[in-house]
């Protein structure tokens, strides 16, 4: 990532182990290596395809770095995006992991709204490093740092297009990418404010844009996922020439691309979920005790199941959840989950996986709760206003297993 000011000396950049970072990860294809992030049921990263285009390798290598120390887990899957083209669009990939991520690993879930633009998000990476002034720094021979700034999406990418027609080579399609520029506070590097009338002058020490190395790293809004880092480009128009050194280096005066995460949601869940190992098709099928792992995470599945009818068939239907403490303690027995669950048309149920942490300790059984709650598109039924189920964690240590 490239930042505004020194990366080395300056502490606000860096990305440290426990600040709530620990699920942006560096995964290596083929030599080159790119960012990811860890998604709320702690085996599926979220990258880009674009790391895989020149690959013939069915199995990638993800470095955590957490509380935990360093540790490099394998894939079992790669999910790519099936509309990714050249031209950057739908740059989107899934990676499934070969097992759990480090229970030490944050999780995080997807920025679902589309009022991203005019906001401001933290984007976290472990791209080429640099300063605005100079761009990429071409003489760092260290191991890659993880690092992060922070920039306003300024705009679709589309509109961008509009304003430059042929002259731009590609077209991206409405929607779909989010666009910001690497602001010094000097109106001549304010590119989007520029080019496309969206002025801005920056957030000071603050702004940064994504590097070489950063493609797939998250832009998180709240920190949920809103973006995806996918591409940089250099702009210019007539006389107006923002890019202060004229070279396509992450400098000041360039303008970075995400994948807006808004817009793919649908495709994320549903990929997600059909890697899911054993997960319930049916009430009968939903296990309420789990015996824990003493080596490696299990899962338990919650199945939401919607009996009523869609007024119509393209509604989405959503609803929040949470997971709840009683005897079972989240971070010592389970790891906490919450977000919301969107059944998408022609659907009618889906499933919520919570991580069940191994342990050694010879423990009575302990029981934890869901909460679903704020229905939209449909209703639990009249004058019901939360859903709640339970789950006992049966201690394989306790001799109380028959
Ligand atoms: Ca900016
Ligand atoms: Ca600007
Ligand atoms: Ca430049």
């Amino acid at each position: 990532m490239v930042t505004t000011v020194t990366p080395y000396t300056d502490s606000r950049n860096r990305a440290y182990i426990g600040e709530g970072y620990d699920g942006v990860v560096r995964i290596s294809v083929n030599g080159y290596y790119g960012t990811g992030v860890l998604l709320s049921d702690g085996r599926t990263v979220l990258t880009v395809a674009h790391l895989f285009a020149n690959s013939t390798s069915s199995s990638v290598n993800v470095n955590f770095e957490t509380t935990a120390g360093s540790q490099t887990m394998t894939s079992s899957h790669i999910t790519l995006l099936s509309t990714y083209d050249a031209q950057s669009n739908n740059d989107l990939a899934l990676v499934t992991l070969s097992s759990s991520a480090p229970v030490t690993a944050n999780r995080y879930s997807l920025y679902r709204s589309s009022d991203e633009i005019g906001q401001t998000m933290t984007m976290v990476g472990y791209g080429q490093l640099g300063t605005g002034d100079t761009g990429t720094l071409t003489t760092y021979s260290g191991s890659p740092l993880r690092l992060k700034a922070s920039n306003q999406f300024d705009a679709d990418a589309a509109t961008l297009k509009s304003q430059f027609g042929s002259t731009m080579s590609w077209t991206p399609t409405t929607g779909t990418q989010l666009v910001a520029d690497f602001d010094n506070g000097n109106s001549a590097q304010d590119a989007l404010g520029q080019l496309i009338n969206r002025p801005g002058l920056g957030l000071g020490q603050n702004e940064g844009m994504i590097s070489p190395g950063d493609s797939g790293g998250p832009a998180f809004i709240n920190g949920q996922i809103a973006g995806i880092a996918s591409y940089t480009t250099s702009l210019s128009q007539g006389n107006i020439h923002p890019d202060i050194n004229g070279i396509t280096n992450s400098s000041f005066g360039e303008i970075g691309a995400w994948q807006r995460i808004s817009n793919y949601q649908q495709w994320i869940d549903q990929s997600q979920r059909a890697q899911y190992q054993n997960a319930p098709t049916k009430p009968s099928e939903v296990q309420t005790n789990i015996v824990e792992s003493n080596i490696d995470t299990t899962y338990t599945y919650f199945l939401l199941q919607f009996t009523g009818v869609r007024s119509d068939p393209n509604q989405l239907l959503s609803v929040a959840y949470a997971t709840r403490d009683d005897t079972a303690k989240a971070g010592q027995d389970y790891i906490a989950a919450s977000g919301t669950l969107v059944l998408y048309p022609n659907e009618n149920q889906a499933v919520i996986p919570v991580e069940i942490i191994a342990d050694h300790l010879a423990e009575p059984n302990e029981i934890f709760y869901l909460d679903m709650f704020n229905p939209v598109g449909g209703s639990f039924g009249e004058g019901i206003i939360k859903l709640t189920a339970m789950r006992t964690i049966i201690s394989d240590h306790s001799g109380l297993l028959a």
